[in-house]
C-alpha cells in the first residue's frame, strides 16, 4: 500500500525579483502559510552558501574575492547543479519547495554584466523546471530607497536597473507577476493563492528540464 500522500509529489515554485524586492520575507511567509495546511514544505535559497561552491561565492558578493564575469556564472549555476538530486528526491516524495532565486537569477545576473544572454542559459538546461514562477516586481529606483542597499557586490541602483531589463527579457507565460509595493499583506495573499493552484496543477505533469 502506497499512501496517497506519496503519490503525489510536491511543487517547485520560485520567487523571483530585484534585490529589496521583499522575497526572502515573502518565501517564509509562504512556507509557514502552507505549514499551516499540513503541507510537507521546505525553504530552500539560491546561492545556497552552505557549500564549498555556496562558501566561493560568498566571498565573492562580499566583494572580498575577484573572478572573471564568466567563472562567476559558472559557479553560480554549479550550486544549483549540487543541489538538483537532492531537489528531485524531495520533489518526488512529495514535499514542495519554495526557492528564493532560481537560474533566472542566474542568467538576468550575468547578462546584465554584457555576457550573451544564450551563452548563460545554456548550463541551466537540464536543472529542474519549476511549477511556478513568481516575480515580485518593483522599480530599481523603489527597491533602492527601501531601507538602503547593503554593502554587497550588485546592490546598486544602475547594476538593478539592468538586471530588471533581463528578467523582462526572460519573462514568459509561466511566471505571475505580483506587485511587490501592493502592502505585504496583500502581496502574501496573492502568493499563498499562486502557490495552492500550482501544488494542485502540479499533479498531473511530469517534472520537467529547463
Ligand atoms: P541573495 O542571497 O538572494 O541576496 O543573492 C545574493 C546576490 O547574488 C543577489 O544580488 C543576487 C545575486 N545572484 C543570485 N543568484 C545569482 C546567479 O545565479 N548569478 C549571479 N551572477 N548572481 C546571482
Ligand atoms: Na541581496
Ligand atoms: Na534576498
Amino acid at each position: 500500500y502506497k499512501g496517497e500522500h506519496n503519490d503525489k509529489r510536491g511543487a517547485l515554485i520560485v520567487l523571483e525579483g530585484l534585490d529589496r524586492c521583499g522575497k526572502t520575507t515573502q518565501c517564509s511567509r509562504l512556507v509557514s502559510f502552507l505549514e499551516g495546511r499540513g503541507l510537507s514544505v521546505e525553504s530552500w535559497r539560491f546561492p545556497d552558501r552552505n557549500t564549498d561552491i555556496g562558501g566561493m561565492i560568498s566571498s565573492y558578493l562580499a566583494n572580498g574575492s575577484k573572478l572573471d564575469d564568466q567563472t562567476v556564472h559558472l559557479l553560480f549555476c554549479a550550486n544549483r547543479w549540487e543541489k538538483r538530486s537532492l531537489m528531485e528526491n524531495k520533489l518526488r516524495n512529495g514535499t514542495t519547495l519554495i526557492v528564493d532565486r532560481y537560474s533566472y537569477s542566474g542568467v538576468s545576473f550575468s547578462a546584465a554584466k554584457g555576457l550573451d544572454i544564450q551563452w548563460c542559459k545554456a548550463p541551466e538546461n537540464g536543472l529542474i523546471a519549476p511549477d511556478l514562477v513568481v516575480f515580485l516586481e518593483i522599480s530599481p529606483e523603489e527597491a533602492s530607497r527601501r531601507g538602503g542597499y547593503g554593502t554587497e557586490r550588485y546592490e546598486q541602483l544602475e547594476f538593478q536597473r539592468n538586471v530588471a531589463k533581463h528578467y523582462q527579457i526572460l519573462q514568459d507565460s509561466t511566471w505571475k507577476v505580483v506587485d511587490a509595493c501592493l502592502p505585504p499583506e496583500s502581496v502574501e495573499k496573492q502568493i499563498q493563492e499562486l502557490a495552492l493552484e500550482s501544488i494542485q496543477s502540479c499533479q498531473n505533469k511530469p517534472l520537467s528540464a529547463l
